[in-house]
């Protein structure tokens, strides 16, 4: 159980949830946390910490060298609506940061987590019960770096044998840290605006229907997929993982049983399209068949445990405040 562990992007919105389930399962002590981003006072208990943009290859190296690190949980990645505005960051972070994570890994020996996406799907894949296999179409560079990225691990374990493991993450919500600017951003600001303003303009219509997961839900995921034995793991491109699918104006509904007085208003923007290309539900019968994956929250659940810590949060601690309503917020 004490692996040493390497976690990149640990202040994203995924790396600030699975760095405390990490140092949980295998000790504080195993887990080093990077992130492009220096370590702020408040986050002193997150030591050891080291900054580290995954672009630059000898760094990475020098860690996984001086700390001894066996595995990578590889998080760092620029999202779909920021890909369409830094689409040379998108490429470099996301295709350069995981190749040099996978040659690292293939030197050393490393085991790879490394989150893919819905998407890698795109408007020729089917939108309803999109098989683990469909057609991959990307329309978004976010989608096709991702696409690439799922060959360039399938590449890696075929030719090298090196041990990485991906998911097809949908989108996450959780209320530790804010998602960095991506599509389905919505779901999870939609929280914040209904307890701090009492209402919320979503960037996507009402009937847009995507799959989501609740954090918890995400986290077991992950830890589920990385201690499945290697004979298990029959897709070493990414799996299909899903969990509950609704659209915007469900959201908002679920919102206003807690929340009554809670509204909702829409004005899309260039959101949408990548939204719209997305599928409305994935199957993952394949993760659940190889590997045991089951899901526990249900959109009611989800949305009375996220109001219950946010209510807790807001107004009270700075973290989780997205400083009112904005286009598009964090950061790699
Ligand atoms: C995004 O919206 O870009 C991400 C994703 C679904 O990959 N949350």
């Amino acid at each position: 159980m004490n692996e040493r562990i390497l976690v990149t992007g640990a202040k994203g919105q995924i790396g600030s949830d699975l760095a405390i389930a990490l140092r949980d399962r295998y000790g504080a002590k195993q887990v080093i946390e990077t992130s492009r981003r220096p370590l702020s006072a408040s986050d002193a208990n997150r030591l050891p910490y080291e900054v580290l943009d995954v672009t630059d290859k000898r760094r990475l190296q020098e860690l996984v060298e001086q700390y001894r690190i066996e595995t990578i949980y590889h998080l760092a990645g620029v999202l779909s609506a920021k890909g369409e505005q830094y689409p040379d960051r998108c490429w470099q972070v996301n295709i350069d940061g995981l190749r040099n994570v996978l040659e690292v890994a293939k030197t050393h020996r490393l085991k790879v987590f490394w989150p893919s996406s819905i998407a890698v799907f795109g408007p020729h894949s089917p939108k309803m019960g999109t098989p683990q296999f469909a057609i991959e179409d990307p329309s978004s560079l976010y989608g096709i770096t991702k696409a690439a990225g799922e060959m360039l691990c399938r590449y890696s374990a075929d030719r090298f044998g090196v041990d990485v493991r991906s998911l097809r993450l949908p989108g996450i919500i959780s209320h530790r840290a804010l998602p960095g600017g991506g599509t389905t951003d919505f779901a999870v600001e939609m929280f914040y605006d209904a307890l701090k303003y009492g209402s919320y303009t979503c960037f996507v219509r009402p009937d847009t229907r995507l799959p989501m997961m609740y954090m918890p839900d995400a986290i077991a995921a992950i830890l589920a997929l990385m201690q499945a034995n290697s004979t298990a793991i029959a897709v070493r491109s990414s799996y299909n993982v899903a969990a509950v699918s609704f659209s915007a104006v469900e959201l908002v509904a679920e919102i206003q049983t807690h929340l009554p007085h809670f509204t909702c208003d829409y004005a899309p923007d260039f959101r949408q399209a990548i939204a719209d290309s997305w599928p409305s539900v994935i199957d993952d019968s394949q993760a659940r068949q190889d590997w045991g994956w089951q899901h526990c929250y249900d959109l009611p659940a989800i949305v009375a445990d996220m109001l219950v810590h946010l209510s807790q949060h807001i107004g009270s601690n700075g973290a989780a405040d997205r400083a009112g309503p904005q286009p598009i917020s964090g950061g790699v």
